[in-house]
């Protein structure tokens, strides 16, 4: 069942006329005969129950957290550490031999002395203690709230370290509190990994060269992932940074094509290097079989060689053939369902393809903490192979500076070249929503309450915060972050996964032995009684 506007307007009109306000611009019903705009990455109302996470989360727990032969020192008080230690489930292995850190977690373990004469010894030694007993390839350092707070420095400290142990020590400024979200945490990330790593390796490549970014192996997405680019003959210089390792990252300068999996927590990195060494990037979705499958397409199309477009046309073929029988039967169990999504900053685009696939359909989506590019896309000027014929184009001009190339095109040949090259450009969420669905931004406790009472979707995807208030409304909810302890979803395989797991979520009978709240209306503690 969708929603109407007057009953998204009546859930608003719960809140002081001021937080109506606010809330009213992150959310928009789809129309496509208008260009419509979305407020989002702001800042949430105070003492509004947000869904969102920190800095910290974005930087350390994401971008850098998967980076498998790295020792990731967090400073800060155990908590940080422990409450983030392994549940996002991003996998890692290592051949023989190869480090891999991942299974540990790592805190200065900060004391309330420390806060108050300072953790800068304490850091100093842990940082010994990792370097003496692992001997990693690198060590990071990430900030949490109350080390900004007392203004321990700690790229001093790994400034020392780093010339007296000779490795690389990273230290991060993501105290939890920075910016409005994770988002900031990635940024930060993302520059220091584009500053101090990147570029600093020269591994060999080999044809056909490229980098997979914003995939983070959350359940082993990235494996199968690989696995498809493998059999049709891609190298893959690094992942950024599932089952990734520093190692490779500092050759990732290398590659032919940068592939953008999760837009918001690298475009930052794709950009740079972009603009650094001229590599193009390309946004990719691996999740949902057309989806796979276009992206496989588009990467042929760039690279433009025969032989690797019929390859990629033969396991096309071949990894279709497996999976069309397993997935008629789950089909069957999906169809007519709806599905409410919110995830982070891309998941609940990714999965709407999928999910269309198996006939559910996403009456409402949003994200966590995407930006508004997220949702409503971004044209940046497609970026092609130069040659000197180019310049022979009236509708392209070509300049070059110091770091880039600048093209300058006419709005028709721009519209004419995103159609045949898609490349440094990302459409959206909201593009390829329905009309009639809703579009969330920054969606709170209450509202997460209150829709899943009038839409009562099949399927509530999202993460650990509300997954229990969705089931204990009888609403089976499948999180989109850590899978729950499934996977992989992505790619040809992980769909058919994916569609067990939400055939049998949703079609199992325990939703029938569940009475709803809103069934017994209970009396809610607080209540105006009005006389
Ligand atoms: Fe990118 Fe992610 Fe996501 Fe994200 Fe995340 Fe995640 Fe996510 Mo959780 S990097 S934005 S900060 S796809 S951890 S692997 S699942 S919120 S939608
Ligand atoms: C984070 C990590 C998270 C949290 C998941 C959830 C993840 O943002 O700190 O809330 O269920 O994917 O592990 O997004």
């Amino acid at each position: 069942m969708a929603i109407s506007k007057k009953k998204m307007d009546s859930i608003l009109e719960k809140y002081p006329p001021k937080v109506k306000k606010n809330r009213s611009k992150h959310i928009l019903l789809k129309d496509s005969r208008e260009q419509q705009e979305i407020q989002a990455n702001t800042r949430t109302v105070p003492g509004i129950i947000t869904n969102r996470g920190c800095c910290f989360a974005g930087c350390k727990g994401v971008v850098l957290g998967p980076l498998r032969d790295v020792v990731h020192i967090v400073h800060g008080p155990i908590g940080c550490s422990y409450y983030t230690w392994g549940t996002r489930r991003h996998k890692g292995r290592s051949e023989k031999g190869e480090d891999n850190f991942l299974s540990y977690c790592f805190s200065t373990d900060m004391q309330e002395s420390d806060i108050v004469f300072g953790g800068e010894k304490r850091l100093k030694q842990a940082v010994k203690e990792a370097y003496e007993i692992f001997k990693p390839e690198a060590i990071t350092i990430s900030s949490t709230c109350p080390v900004g707070l007392i203004g321990d420095d700690i790229h001093a400290v790994a400034k020392a370290a780093q010339e007296e142990f000779g490795i690389q020590v990273l230290a991060f400024d993501c105290e939890g509190y920075k910016g409005v979200s994770q988002s900031a945490g990635h940024h930060i990330a993302n520059n220091v990994l584009m500053k101090d790593v990147i570029g600093t390796g020269d591994a060999e490549t080999k044809p056909y060269a490229i980098n997979i970014m914003g995939e983070y192996n959350i359940g082993g997405d990235g494996w199968e992932i690989s696995r498809i680019l493998g059999k049709i003959g891609y190298h893959i210089v690094s992942v950024m940074t599932g089952d990734g390792t520093y190692k490779e990252l500092k050759s990732a300068h290398k590659a032919d094509l940068n592939l953008v999996q999760c837009h918001r927590s690298i475009n930052y990195i794709a950009e740079m290097i972009e603009i650094k060494y001229g590599t193009p990037w390309l946004k990719v979705n691996f999740i949902g079989i057309q989806g796979t499958i276009d992206s496989l397409r588009n990467m042929a199309k760039y690279f433009d060689d025969e032989a690797l477009i019929k390859k990629t046309e033969e396991v096309i073929v071949e990894e279709l053939e497996a999976l069309q029988e397993a997935l008629e039967v789950y089909k069957k169990m999906c169809e007519g369902k709806t599905a409410l999504l919110f995830v982070g900053g891309s998941r609940a685009h990714h999965y709407q393809g999928l999910l269309k696939e198996l006939g559910i359909e996403t009456v409402m989506a949003g994200y966590e903490f995407g930006h508004r590019d997220d949702y409503e896309g971004r044209d940046v000027i497609p970026y092609i192979k130069m040659d000197a014929d180019s310049r022979n184009i009236p509708e392209i001009h070509v300049e070059k500076d110091e770091s880039s190339y600048k093209l300058y095109l006419s709005p028709e040949k721009l519209e004419e070249l995103k159609k045949e090259m898609p490349l440094n450009r990302y459409d959206g969420m909201i593009k390829e929503m329905k009309d009639g669905s809703f579009v969330i931004d920054d969606l709170n406790h209450f509202e997460t309450e209150e829709l899943l009472k009038s839409i009562k979707p099949n399927l509530f995807c999202s993460g650990i915060k509300d997954k229990y208030v969705a089931q204990k409304m009888g609403i089976f909810s499948k999180q989109l972050h850590s899978y729950d302890y499934s996977g992989p979803y992505a790619g040809f395989r992980g769909a058919v996964i994916f569609a067990k797991d939400v055939s049998m979520g949703m079609n199992t009978p325990t939703w029938g032995f569940i009475t709803p709240p809103w069934k017994n209306e209970p009396l809610l503690e607080g209540k105006v009684i009005e006389e």
